[in-house]
């Protein structure tokens, strides 16, 4: 029995030495994680079809953003689903439609968690393929589940729709609280000086921009009139929380900070990051280097500054060897908007410049300036430079990653344009809901069908037409890319056609 024994011996002695060093399971382990790229979501808040010079803008300088424009994929018919921020940034993460949701709205400061933590989300996806997903910049789809207590932990929040890190500002910059939130705590804050924030009435001795207006930079219309931080009146009011104010004008090198040291920190294994710039949404605070960059005012300076902000960023991403093994999206929102608010020479400095380039509308628009927006695909070495026409949505980010990662989860509003994304198709969606502050149009293939809708034609302070008509409208947009031939007269047809797929889609 003595040779067997030392023959099972040796045979264990010989595989186990094997496995130790097992060539064969470390190369399938290695590169299979390797091979997951990264994403990365550029988001901008409120920036314009034609706010970049390569989507048409002569007057303003943008070549960080251009870069990946003329270098990737430059989607002409891109899309957010909306036409303001929090539906968006809803449709954007859950792949559903903003419609569905009657609560995805622009929220106050002090909204509660818009999505359900139960809910399906794109950085859960992808942190269950083995994803570290984190969020830097702007959040806006509220916090907790009403009454937050700003001086303990604030959940839920992005950690618990899937994100492992965020650092974020809760709702937007011209709204309290103006403060960082690290992972559900306020930055910085001292716990002797706890922070209240109240929507509905000021807290007695704390300055507003109504009855202060010495101590601000620039005026603030009534909405913007209330509590008063570094100088700015802002939308609600709020107490305390001194150290933890941030301070405008370095919040883009603040946040830019944030999401390279992210990147850095999670370079060897796949991560997901959103990245959402606070520009050109107001209050427009360029930071000294940047004031006067455009000739254009705080607008054009902030974009200016968000332009370069991108080009750091895509820097830290080349340093440390992930250019080649990220796909990287930029997109913004929402479509422009020159006076949201502030005094701050939008309109008189803008001299030809067109933020909504060739299309009609705006921020707050069914029109298409409203919701049509730069969309960009980059991926050095894999994505062919070129220009698509095809007609794609924010909402198919979450299909899309999801595939890219190799998951098959999937929405019912979100198709999977993983190929057109890449480059790999140049066929996009066949029809898609626009939404504008509740009210929503249909477009498919060329054309564009926009609902009677009551309301004001004009948001006069702002000059942005809003798409209301009482009768209905429809555009051929191949023809007619500005809207102004309303073809419902005399194409009964095709509107016909339209209203019935449209219903269908929105459930009657
Ligand atoms: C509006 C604000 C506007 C801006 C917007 C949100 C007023 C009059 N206007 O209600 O200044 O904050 O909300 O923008 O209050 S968004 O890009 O986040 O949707
Ligand atoms: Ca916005």
């Amino acid at each position: 029995k003595k040779p067997v024994f030392i023959l099972i011996v040796l045979f264990t002695i010989v595989t186990s030495c094997k496995d130790n060093k097992n060539p064969r399971i470390e190369e399938v382990k290695e590169p299979v994680s390797k091979k997951l790229p990264n994403i990365i979501f550029i988001y901008a808040d409120d920036l314009g079809y034609g706010d970049l010079r390569s989507y048409g803008a002569q007057d303003i300088a943008t070549p960080n953003f251009d870069n990946l424009a003329n270098n990737g994929i430059k989607f002409t018919n891109g899309y957010a689903t909306s036409a303001t921020c929090s539906p968006s940034r809803f449709a954007l993460l859950t792949g559903t439609y903003p419609w569905r949701n009657k609560n995805a709205k622009i929220l106050p400061g002090t909204a509660p968690l818009l999505i359900d933590t139960a809910q399906v989300t794109l950085p859960k996806i992808l942190k269950n393929q083995g994803y570290q997903t984190g969020i830097v910049g702007k959040w806006h789809l509220g916090l907790g589940t009403g009454n937050v207590d700003w001086n303990t932990q604030i959940s839920p929040g992005p950690n618990e729709v899937g994100f492992d890190y965020s650092y974020i500002m809760a709702a937007t910059q011209d709204r309290v609280p103006t403060v960082y939130i690290e992972d559900g705590y306020v930055d910085n804050l001292e716990p002797n000086d706890p922070i209240l924030v109240d929507y509905d009435k000021n807290f007695e001795g704390e300055p507003t921009g109504t009855g202060n207006p010495e101590l601000l930079k620039f005026k603030g219309d009534l909405q913007h009139s209330e509590a008063i931080v570094n100088g700015i009146s802002r939308i609600g009011y709020m107490k305390g929380g001194k150290s933890a104010r941030w301070v405008d004008e370095d919040m883009a090198d603040h946040f830019l900070e944030k999401a390279q040291s992210f990147v850095k920190k999670h370079k060897n294994e796949p991560f997901f990051l959103y990245y959402a710039l606070q520009q050109p949404h107001v209050p427009r605070t360029p930071n000294p280097r940047f004031v006067g960059a455009s000739g254009m005012g705080p607008r054009g300076d902030v974009i200016i500054e968000a332009d370069w902000c991108v080009g750091e960023f895509v820097k830290t991403l080349e340093l440390v060897g992930l250019l080649e093994n990220t796909l990287i999206i930029v997109s913004s929102d929402n479509g422009p908007v020159l006076d949201d608010g502030y005094v701050d020479q939008a309109i008189e400095k803008l001299g030809n410049h067109k933020p909504w380039g060739t299309l009609r509308g705006g921020k707050y628009s069914l029109f298409e300036a409203g919701t049509r927006v730069p969309f960009i695909t980059y991926w050095k070495g894999k994505i062919n430079p070129g220009v698509s026409d095809a007609i794609i949505s924010q909402v198919d980010l979450l299909s899309s990653m999801a595939q890219l990662a190799g998951s098959n989860v999937t929405t019912t509003d979100s198709e999977n344009m993983l190929d057109l994304l890449l480059g790999k198709t140049s066929e996009g969606r066949k029809n898609l809901i626009i939404e504008a502050t509740s009210r929503t149009a249909f477009r498919q293939g060329d054309w564009v069908m926009i609902p009677p809708y009551k309301g004001p034609k004009l948001l006069l302070n702002k000059g942005i037409e809003t798409g209301n008509l009482d009768t209905f409208q429809l555009y051929n947009l191949k023809e007619d890319p500005h809207q102004d031939q309303n073809l419902a007269a005399s194409n009964p047809n095709k509107l016909n056609e339209m209203i019935e797929t449209f219903e269908a889609i929105r459930g009657g």
